[in-house]
């Protein structure tokens, strides 16, 4: 018989994902975890099998974009992959973002909706695109109290009916720049008699998921000052109610590295009608919260293809026999895995903690202080987790040998996505200045301590203590560098931000894995978390460096 090698396979990503169900045991009372395990056991299903297969089978599939008809007339019309067709009608009925705002379990409702995101993400090449769009355009609508707006397109951003369900783009990017906003050219002027209604004429250089119904985008009114305070925030609907696009020309779709499905578009804006979301500046300020939902479902997003990578390398060491034995006897290959996991496991607590202030923040049941944390928090995560999942998709994929390099095995997807998750929603340094931002004026670094000491203060296994340290030194280094490199001045600080930032992130990071893992212990007798937690205490978690003094 020839040889013929079994394929790895993902099984029941909820039933075997012990990380999610743990952590969701320690943090939803029983009744809450009992109520929402059905929903999660059903997509973790889905997304082990049908869409994993679909998915699989639509690889080669992409968006097309058809600007003429036979006829000469323009259409600019965007036709989706099998894929992402089904995604979006799976994403409306299993409430992948209805579920944060139906709030049955108030504040936890974030979570539920964060784990049904994180188990549906990787079955569905970046459908979780126009999802966190979808989301932070509910989350920013809600908060602007602009009843016409939130009567008119909230319900449909919300729904669990697919036939009536919308999704939000976010058109920010423009030729100017993807970071500094403020530079913006699109011009925005005003329905002569209407104070909210506007007409939008510029162009928009990367908006993702150009099918979406509406958006959310910004523009100068004319006579506004430069700048992000000289900005407003605009609603618009991309189609008319005969379905013609709004005075908006795609001029081509993106060719990118990954996220290949999302149909990223540079867009002509001649005469949108668009409506005002709140005052007629300050748009960066007004669209920070659509920001912030979006840099959770990265950070979300990044964890979930972390987690896929692990499974199914995990699969395919119980299937690959080499040297006499699967790799899963092999130690080198099962230490080479337990590295990544500790990486995958730690990254996991950062970005559904930030989940769980994210879901107080919403029902108003957070503190002044936890909204400080939320706010630091929130840039620290993103950024800390999107290098994380580059690197275990980058260690993944060798953990397959040249199998992992060649594309039908569906395996370099999760490289090359996974590469977008430190570049879009503000770039590692973009953030590292974010944090910067966030720390301005408050008292949020304290905060931090707060948690972090919370966290590791009640630890009684011996062999968790080790990694205790390492949270209060690296935490104790931070602190004293920016201290240091204030004093130093402006540049010293600055160049130092990525350092720091991610010092932060990976020291909070480890001191959640702790908590998680000692209630672990006490709770499940598993020691897993804290092997994961003994082995990424000794991955670099301070990385600061102080060479701004020579
Ligand atoms: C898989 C799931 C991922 C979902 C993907 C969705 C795909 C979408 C694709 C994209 O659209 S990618 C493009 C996303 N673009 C960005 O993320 C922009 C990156 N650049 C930044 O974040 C810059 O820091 C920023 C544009 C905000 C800088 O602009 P400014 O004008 O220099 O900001 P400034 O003056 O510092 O801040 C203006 C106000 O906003 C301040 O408040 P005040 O007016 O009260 O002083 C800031 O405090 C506030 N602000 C800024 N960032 C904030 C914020 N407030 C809360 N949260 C934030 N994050």
């Amino acid at each position: 018989m020839q040889f013929q090698q079994a394929p790895p396979a993902p099984g029941n990503q909820y039933e075997d994902d012990r990380v999610l169900r743990a952590y969701l045991s320690r943090v939803l009372p029983k009744d809450v975890l009992r109520d929402v395990e059905e929903s999660l056991t059903e997509l973790g299903r889905l997304s082990g099998a049908e869409l994993y297969e679909f998915q699989l089978a639509d690889r080669l599939n992409e968006p097309t974009l058809t600007q003429w008809d036979a006829w000469g007339n323009r259409i600019d019309k965007v036709e989706l992959t099998p894929l992402w067709r089904l995604a979006e009608r799976i994403a409306a009925e299993h409430g992948v973002v209805a579920t944060a705002y139906e709030q049955r379990h108030g504040s936890l409702s974030r979570v539920h909706q964060c784990a049904l995101a994180y188990l549906f993400t990787p079955s569905t090449d970046i459908y979780s695109c126009p999802l966190a769009m979808t989301d932070g355009a509910a989350r920013t609508l809600l908060d602007s109290g602009n009843q016409k707006l939130i009567d008119r397109a909230v319900p449909h951003l919300i729904t669990r009916n697919p036939n009536e369900f919308w999704t939000a783009g976010q058109w920010m990017t423009e030729l100017t720049g993807g970071s500094d906003v403020g530079l913006s050219e699109t011009v925005a002027k005003q329905d002569p008699g209407d104070s909210t209604s506007f007409r939008l004429y510029g162009r928009k250089w990367f908006t993702s998921a150009v099918s979406s119904q509406i958006a959310l985008t910004l523009a100068r009114p004319e006579g506004n000052p430069p700048g992000g305070r000289g900005l407003a925030l605009f609603y618009l609907e991309t189609r008319d109610e005969h379905g013609r696009l709004n005075n908006i020309e795609i001029n081509r779709l993106k060719d990118k590295l990954g996220t290949r499905k999302v149909p990223t578009a540079e867009l002509n804006l001649n005469g949108t009608p668009a409506e005002l979301v709140k005052e007629s500046t300050d748009g960066v300020r007004n669209i920070a919260p659509l920001l912030n939902i979006t840099r959770l479902w990265n950070g979300i997003s990044a964890v979930a293809l972390m987690r896929r990578g692990l499974a199914l390398a995990e699969d395919y060491a119980q299937k690959r026999t080499a040297f006499g034995a699967p790799l899963s006897e092999k130690p080198l290959h099962l230490d080479t895995l337990a590295g990544l996991q500790a990486e995958a496991e730690a990254a996991f607590h950062l970005a559904f903690y930030v989940a769980e202030l994210t879901g107080r923040s919403e029902t108003g049941e957070i503190s002044d202080e936890d909204a400080q944390l939320l706010r630091l928090l929130t840039p620290v995560m993103k950024l800390t987790t999107g290098k994380q999942a580059v690197s275990v998709a980058s260690e993944v994929l060798e953990s397959f040998g040249g199998a992992g390099y060649v594309e039908d095995t569906g395996l370099p997807v999760l490289l090359r996505d996974a590469q977008v998750m430190p570049i879009w929603e503000g770039t590692t340094n973009v953030l590292a200045l974010d944090t910067l931002r966030a720390l301005r004026g408050g008292d949020s670094l304290k905060q931090l301590q707060l948690l972090i000491t919370s966290c590791v203060e009640n630890v009684s296994a011996p062999n968790l203590a080790d990694a205790a340290r390492v949270v209060r030194s690296s935490f104790d280094h931070a602190t004293t560098w920016l201290a240091e490199a204030e004093r130093a001045g402006q540049h010293a600080v600055e160049a130092g931000a990525r350092r720091f930032s991610l010092t932060l992130g990976r020291t909070v990071e480890l001191a959640l894995l702790i908590r998680q893992a000692q209630w672990s212990k006490e709770k499940e007798s598993d020691d897993r978390s804290t092997a994961s937690a003994r082995r990424f205490a000794h991955s670099a978690i301070d990385l600061i460096w102080t060479g701004f003094q020579d």
